[in-house]
């Protein structure tokens, strides 16, 4: 993958937003995401033909843009709309599975700990995400926030492996996760509750000199 994608990854559910989704998506597209990933969970959250409908509509949204459309957890959607690559948790169907059948495509996986940091790095992740580093509402079994220091640690031990910074970052923090060793930033709240997505996208951009 083009590392430098992961430079602001925007994540979405319908779920998480406060107006039509499409046009939050389009908004964060037009202000300059590089990289998207459509995250359906929690209350309400689409399901089968609709979900699919959905989902294809953010892809040809993101196609447009010429940004990477990825899908969160659901391997079997992702396949089926021959999705730019799949995201992952602990949960999920085994890493080499996965690694096998997105051959080419970009597989992301989401860790907590250096041994899952270590088993996604050896199972031919393309990059992980790291988080949370500070309070997020978005998770509903977000672990308790990390702040800045396995997010150090990990660039340390992995001086050269693409690590996205996720949970709680706003305009405000983003830059300093780039500082930490992050490649970059994966944002929900912050742009989906935002009044003003664009100017929000914006914000972070300049903060983090994108
Ligand atoms: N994964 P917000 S935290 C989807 O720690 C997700 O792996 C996390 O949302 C992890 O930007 C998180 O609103 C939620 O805090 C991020």
């Amino acid at each position: 993958m083009n590392r430098n994608d992961l430079a602001f990854y925007f994540i979405m559910g319908t779920p998480n937003c406060i107006e039509e989704p499409l046009h939050v998506l389009e908004d964060a597209l037009k202000a300059g995401i590089t990289i998207f990933q459509l995250r359906e969970k929690g209350e309400g959250a689409l399901t089968g033909k609709t979900l699919e409908q959905f989902a294809r509509q953010c892809q040809v949204l993101c196609k447009s843009y010429n940004v990477p459309f990825i899908v969160n957890d659901d391997v079997e959607l992702a396949l089926k709309l021959h999705a730019d690559g799949v995201h992952v948790g602990q949960e999920d169907v085994s890493l080499t599975e996965i690694r096998e059948t997105f051959k080419g495509r970009i597989v992301g996986v989401s860790v907590h700990t250096f041994e899952e940091l270590d088993q996604a790095v050896r199972g031919g992740a393309d990059y992980v995400g790291i988080g949370p580093i500070y309070e997020t509402q978005s998770k509903s079994d977000a672990k308790a926030p990390a702040g800045l220091t396995f997010l150090q640690e990990a660039r340390n031990l992995y001086r050269d492996f693409p690590l996205v910074a996720i949970g709680g970052i706003t305009t405000k923090n983003a830059y300093e996760t780039l500082l930490a060793g992050a490649d970059g930033v994966a944002v929900i709240s912050e742009i989906c509750q935002s009044q003003d997505r664009q100017e929000t996208v914006r914000a972070c951009k300049i903060q983090m000199c994108l």
